[in-house]
């Protein structure tokens, strides 16, 4: 049996609100998908923010709200029916604790992997995971409509970013997620309003620390409970306003090198809500295990790479032996 020990109110990390800028960051870069002139616009919020939002998009309304939905049973049903979801090892289900070193937030999910080469029968038996509890839920919680549609506005947009950069080959960052075997992983978080911050004078108990996201392009929807933040050039937090109709896209670390450091990933987190929960699902869009991260040739302009050579492999090993607001990239950069 799985016991599951969360940790009491008193160890979660909080954010002291006086140092919170309390304006809506409402500057956030929009991007029209159905009109072209976005490719700019698009190169610039990467530049500049590594974050931004989409609108018209083509993710059917009903695919989200299928999966909003039944990701709200999930997190509803009894914490024995949860834990069948198996330890978030790292898939499976997780409650309070972030990652393997001790990193803790007031949030609940599940992670699950999306490519089609992932075999759940060789994972379980070098986890404790059972398969057919992960499969379950990655089956009833309609994930795959889903994941399928954002796995497709993502490559558009990747391929957007692309042209936008002059790059010849146009689906250089897309064809990684389109790869059989690319390393994507989908996730949803669920915020409970955490009504316990009284105790801390208001202020705010964090969700999900700081971090940045290690892969490529990470795709958000979240319903509209307002929570995360994106931590500007300038050092201040900000608060980025709800919209559950659209798209959030965060730059990734490995689009940043890529880049060669053109794209910035940003750094973000989640504070809860007092009185209402949120629920985010995103979708990390990440490349096969064995391929090279490197700044493309075309993007150094005689310039020399910032970065070491690594796979994505070797990124990812060292993102587990991480601390969520650590650095990730500094041990890749050259000197
Ligand atoms: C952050 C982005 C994604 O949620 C995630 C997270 C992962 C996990 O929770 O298993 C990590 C975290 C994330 C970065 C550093 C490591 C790995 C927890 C952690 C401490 C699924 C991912 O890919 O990286």
């Amino acid at each position: 049996m799985v016991v599951l020990t969360t940790p009491s109110i008193d160890h979660f990390p909080i954010v002291d609100n006086s140092f919170i800028d309390p304006s809506l960051f409402n500057d956030v870069p929009i991007i029209d998908l159905s009109e072209p002139d976005s490719i700019n616009l698009i190169v610039k919020a990467c530049e500049e923010f590594g974050f931004f939002k989409v609108i018209n998009h083509d993710v059917p309304m009903e695919f989200i709200s299928k999966l909003e939905s039944e990701a709200n049973k999930f997190f509803s049903s009894p914490l024995s029916e949860k834990l069948k979801a198996g330890p978030a090892e790292p898939f499976g289900y997780g409650n309070k604790q972030i990652g393997p070193n001790g990193d803790i937030g007031w949030v609940e999910h599940i992670l699950v992997p999306t490519n089609s080469e992932f075999n759940y029968q060789k994972f379980a038996s070098i986890s404790s995971l059972n398969p057919d509890n992960i499969r379950d839920f990655y089956c009833r919680a309609a994930v795959n409509d889903y994941v399928t549609e954002v796995k497709k506005m993502a490559c558009e947009v990747l391929e957007m970013l692309a042209e936008g950069l002059k790059i010849h080959q146009r689906n250089v960052f897309s064809k990684l997620l389109m790869d059989e075997k690319s390393d994507s992983v989908f996730r949803v978080n669920h915020y409970a309003s955490c009504s316990e911050i009284d105790e801390f004078n208001g202020n705010n108990v964090i969700g999900f620390g700081e971090h940045t996201d290690p892969q490529i392009i990470s795709i958000l929807r979240s319903n509209n409970t307002s929570g995360l933040q994106i931590l500007l050039k300038n050092g201040h937090w900000i608060s980025v306003p709800p919209d559950p109709i659209s798209f959030f896209i965060n730059v990734g670390d490995s689009l940043q090198v890529m880049t060669n450091g053109r794209f910035k990933s940003v750094k973000h987190r989640v504070l809860t809500n007092s009185v209402k929960s949120r629920l985010s699902m995103i979708y990390f869009g990440g490349p096969p295990l064995n391929e090279k991260i490197a700044p493309l040739p075309s993007l150094l302009e005689g310039k020399d790479s910032l970065y070491k050579e690594f796979t994505w492999l070797e990124y990812k090993k060292s993102a587990y032996k991480s601390k969520l607001a650590d650095n990730r990239l500094v041990m890749f950069e050259k000197m």
